[in-house]
């Protein structure tokens, strides 16, 4: 059997914008979230979170679930626009009465809260004024961050600034897959870095509290050992990793992802003084980890959210897939855990998301057994000497799978959406029987 220490955090993750709904409600104002599921084509089948897993009407619900599934902690993002209309300025109370009665719920419950402070509903009024390509989002976000800090530091001792700023820079500017559907490669650079730079003001502005940053990191393999396909995973692992852990955690960009950007844009955005912001000392890294990539290069140029690396093409693995084709390697999740304890600084190491979709309604026996060979995973890791002290499976609730709309399923527990009703899947089971027994 592999079992983790009695402290091990076992918990599960949502987002505001997948589960809650209530868009319109107590004050909120709208997001480019809002705005890009509205925008005819951007989201299948024409999906929006307006009422999404109505949890913000049902959360007490959702907690008891929690609860019963012995979760010691749950992870869940701030609605910025919740809390902020516009985006700056004026607070808006109910916002934050919302998360109040949300952790109070967790408490009594005995669950630890893991706010997130950012995970991608960005107030529209911000977008509007250039988002986060502008340099001036990043001191809005810590403003944001002060305000959501002092209301609730007194009940949350963990708090994550950003969740998976690769998404928000590059998904949001460069591919215009995600809101706000922006296509411009050097505003989606300079949206990374400010992202780097909310994340170290916002830390800055959460004084006495344990905060720590959410990356999505893969581990990357060359498809052979031919000179094109090692440079292809050399650059794809600096736009996917090392863009964002050397600044964190080495107190500066990586030379050769610089020079590889260099077509793309220059770094005259990086003024003096951000860096050291960036690093200031982190007290934990999460790592978000689904799938892992097998890259050639030398391909023809195609659109990519790799901005200005647009020769290079993931390969197939020949591994089986979920239903959403990403392809399944837990072993992918060891070598990434083992690297970043060897590449960078030690650093306290949570499994901050974790999951599948699988397109199993409530026997779900391929999700069970993608979250077992995970967390053997991460015994291996653990066993090998990597400071890994908790694991979110991702996540608790079906829910709006951004462009996939409500077609992709990670939840553990099964969402009918039009009752609202709540199912435990196979592996919402399994999972409680892990966490009761202290490991598989
Ligand atoms: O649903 C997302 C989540 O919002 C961020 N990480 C990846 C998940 C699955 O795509």
């Amino acid at each position: 059997m592999s079992t983790f220490e009695p402290g091990f955090r076992w918990g599960a993750a949502t987002s505001s914008y997948q589960i809650e709904g209530a868009t319109a409600e107590d004050g909120r104002g709208p997001s480019i979230w809002d705005t890009f599921a509205a925008t005819p084509g951007a989201i299948d089948n024409g999906d929006t979170g307006e009422v999404a897993a109505d949890h913000y009407h049902r959360y007490r619900d959702d907690v008891t679930l929690m609860k019963d599934l012995g979760l010691g902690a749950y992870r869940f993002s701030i609605a910025w626009p919740r809390i902020q209309p516009a985006g700056s300025g004026a607070v808006e109370q109910r916002g934050l009465d919302f998360y109040r009665r949300l952790v109070d719920t967790l408490l009594e419950q005995g669950i630890e809260p893991w706010p997130t402070v950012y995970h991608w509903d960005l107030p529209q009024p911000l977008e509007d004024a250039g988002g986060w390509p502008e340099r001036d989002t990043a001191q809005r976000f810590a403003d944001y961050a002060a305000i959501v800090h002092g209301a609730l530091a007194d009940r949350v001792t963990h708090w994550t600034t950003l969740n998976e700023p690769w998404c928000s820079a590059f998904l949001g500017y460069a591919t215009g897959r995600h809101a706000p559907g922006r296509r411009e490669p050097a505003a989606a650079v300079r949206a990374a870095h400010h992202l780097l730079l909310a994340h170290g003001l916002a830390a800055e502005a959460m004084p006495g509290s344990t905060v720590g940053l959410t990356l999505n990191l893969t581990d990357v393999s060359p498809a052979s050992r031919a000179e094109p396909d090692l440079d292809a995973a050399r650059r794809i692992d600096g736009l996917q990793n090392r863009l964002f852990l050397d600044p964190v955690l080495l107190g500066d960009y990586p030379a050769d992802v610089q020079a590889d950007l260099a077509g793309v844009t220059s770094f005259e955005h990086v003024l003096p003084g951000d860096l050291k912001t960036i690093s200031a000392p982190l007290d934990f890294l999460g790592v978000n980890y689904y799938s892992p990539m097998l890259v050639a290069g030398g391909g023809a140029p195609r659109p990519s959210a790799y901005v200005g690396s647009d020769r290079i093409e993931q390969v197939d693995g020949g591994r089986p897939r979920t239903s959403i084709g990403w392809e399944i390697d837990a072993l992918g999740l060891l070598s990434l855990l083992t690297r970043l304890n060897r590449d960078y600084p030690a650093i306290p190491l949570y499994v901050t998301e974790n999951g599948a979709a699988f397109d199993e309604p409530v026997h779900d026996r391929a999700r069970v057994a993608y979250l077992d060979g995970h967390l053997r995973a991460c015994a291996a890791a653990i066993a090998q000497g990597v400071p890994l002290e908790g694991y979110f499976a991702w996540s608790l609730l079906d829910n709006f799978e951004w462009s996939y709309g409500y077609a992709q399923r990670f939840g553990l527990v099964h969402v009918d959406y039009e009752t609202q009703e709540r199912t435990l899947k196979d592996s919402a089971r399994w999972y409680a029987g892990v966490i009761a027994r202290g490991g598989l």
